[in-house]
């Protein structure tokens, strides 16, 4: 019989800043991803919701304190083909003009802003371009929600599914 893949559940958070048209990305300055721009997030503690990860792994890498009804569910992202490891991601969204904040770099993570028009795709992981556009998009409606499958053959994506569904 085939071994039970283990599954991994990560928080990641898009902060977006419609006001100036930009997004607060950070370089990833160590571990998994190294070099890549990306959202903040990350692994919750034991027993942790997910969404306290989401707050706090902002917090830490950024130094952004997201107060929660300002973090908007936006979707699950799973991955495949990553050897016998499955990989679940919990998508939120950030919109930055709703509270006050300070910017604060972190030994993960290097904040840096990004004009929403020349997002650096070529230094993020390969499934960010498929369902990145989505969640940028202005106005955003917090009904919405996306499910994406990805494959990764090596370190693109050979095939995925994305929809985006309406919760009622
Ligand atoms: P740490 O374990 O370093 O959290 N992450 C990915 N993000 C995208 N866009 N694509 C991927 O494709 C990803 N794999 C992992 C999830 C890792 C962070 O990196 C995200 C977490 O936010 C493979 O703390």
């Amino acid at each position: 019989p085939e071994p039970e893949p283990t599954i991994s559940h990560y928080s990641l958070i898009i902060l977006v800043q419609p006001s100036t048209n930009q997004v607060l990305f950070g370089k990833k300055l160590r571990g998994f991803g190294e070099g890549k721009f990306n959202g903040f997030g990350g692994k919750p503690n034991p027993n942790e919701p997910m969404r306290d990860c989401a707050v706090r792994e902002t917090f830490e890498e950024c130094g952004v304190q997201i107060p929660p009804e300002f973090l908007l569910s936006a979707g699950t992202l799973t991955f495949t083909g990553m050897g016998g490891k499955q990989m679940i991601i919990h998508l939120y969204r950030v919109n930055l003009d709703n509270f006050p904040f300070s910017v604060k770099a972190s030994e993960e993570m290097a904040p840096t802003y990004f004009p929403i028009s020349s997002i650096p795709y070529d230094q993020m992981f390969d499934d960010d371009k498929f369902w990145l556009p989505t969640v940028l998009s202005e106005p955003w409606s917090a009904d919405l929600a996306l499910e994406g499958n990805f494959h990764f053959d090596g370190d693109k994506i050979s095939h995925y599914i994305l929809t985006q569904n309406n919760n009622l």
